[in-house]
């Protein structure tokens, strides 16, 4: 082949590729066509090995050529790219936002059942000026049982049979340590709830190792039962939203006297239905222990107890809220299933 053959060759090469990239519209495409002319086996590489068999003379005119070819194909791959990142850009600037959709709703969650429990039974005791005091889930065993009457020897302590860490440190089976703990750093007029995590060797539906307590304590000049009881009557109504009759059965805590259990008319049949399986046909449900503080434990703490008297009581608030929440199985509450958590 003749130079001018190969240098109009190159030509048509050159005017067939910019007719060939004007449909494409993808970088990869366009530098296939690209590859196709200027590869290692490309046309403009085919026409290149020609040259060594023309007349010395021709060579550099062929060599000029090939060399604008190939400076048009680049020039023209950067042309096209170049027009179809600016397609690119103007239909992204044209694109409108509908910011009048409703956003999408974010799953939120809410405090588990147990919470909601505690924080609605403190604000009820908070109404009536009683403000919230803790104490440590590790205690010593003398302000959960000594300072309480129940010296490591009595038969009461078989009732709440905990967690020992060692002979004086145990897992708290009540929140009652706590009633010593505030007596010892404060003195009359004292109201104070104080909710919190105990431990039994407990595990049944009703029982959990594990449970959660709120203790009531005041103690000031003057205070009598009819204070107690009528604090509990308040609370189980105003807990339960209804009118509730509570019924004080006398029984024994080591560090009250007198001592009683407390039972609220069953909020299910109250107390109208023989076979309720609630409250097993009674009419009453038991939701803790209350009475009057035993003069004993207001000498370990240094209370005059013949000027001061006071009241406590304690309650499972995982038995208020099966009562109230129609829970039936105490584990429900620690399994985190959100099938049970999301009801509440
Ligand atoms: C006490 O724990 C006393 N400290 C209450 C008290 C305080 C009496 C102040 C007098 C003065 P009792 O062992 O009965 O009492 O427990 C109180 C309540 O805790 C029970 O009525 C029950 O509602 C709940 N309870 C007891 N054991 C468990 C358990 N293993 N799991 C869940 N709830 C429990």
């Amino acid at each position: 082949m003749s130079a001018d053959q190969l240098i109009a060759r190159l030509e048509q090469i050159g005017t067939e590729f910019q007719q060939a990239i004007r449909p494409l519209a993808d970088e990869q495409a366009i530098r296939a066509a690209q590859a196709q002319l200027l590869g290692k086996h490309g046309r403009v590489s085919e026409v290149m090995k020609e040259i060594p068999r023309l007349p010395p003379a021709d060579r550099p005119r062929v060599g000029a050529a090939v060399n604008r070819i190939k400076t048009e194909i680049e020039d023209q791959v950067a042309r096209r790219l170049r027009e179809l990142a600016d397609t690119a850009a103007r239909a992204d600037l044209a694109r409108t936002v509908d910011v009048t959709l409703p956003a999408r709703p974010v799953g939120g969650g809410h405090l588990h059942l147990l919470t909601q429990v505690r924080l609605e039974a403190v604000q009820i005791f908070a109404e009536l000026g009683f403000v919230v005091a803790e104490g440590p889930q590790i205690e010593t065993d003398w302000h959960t049982f000594e300072a309480l009457g129940t010296p490591k020897d009595h038969p009461a302590r078989d009732m709440q049979d905990t967690f020992y860490l060692s002979d004086e440190i145990v897992l708290r089976s009540h929140t009652s340590p706590v009633q010593i703990r505030t007596m010892q750093i404060q003195a009359p007029p004292i109201r104070i709830v104080a909710p919190g995590h105990v431990f039994r060797r407990d595990d049944d539906t009703t029982h959990s190792p594990m449970f959660t307590q709120l203790e009531g304590l005041a103690v000031d000049e003057g205070i009598a039962f009819t204070d107690l009881k009528g604090v509990l009557i308040h609370f189980v109504s105003r807990f339960f939203a209804r009118d509730l009759t509570v019924r004080f059965r006398p029984s024994y805590f080591p560090f009250v006297e007198p001592g009683a259990e407390v039972d609220m008319q069953c909020s299910f049949c109250m107390g109208a239905s023989a076979g309720c399986r609630l409250c097993k046909g009674t009419g009453w449900l038991e939701i803790g222990g209350s009475g009057m503080v035993d003069p004993t434990v207001f000498g370990h703490v240094g209370i005059d107890a013949e000027r001061y008297t006071g009241f406590a009581f304690g309650m499972g608030l995982e038995r208020m809220a099966m009562l109230r929440n129609g829970v039936d199985n105490i584990k429900f509450y620690y399994e985190g299933d959100l099938r049970f958590l999301e009801q509440f």
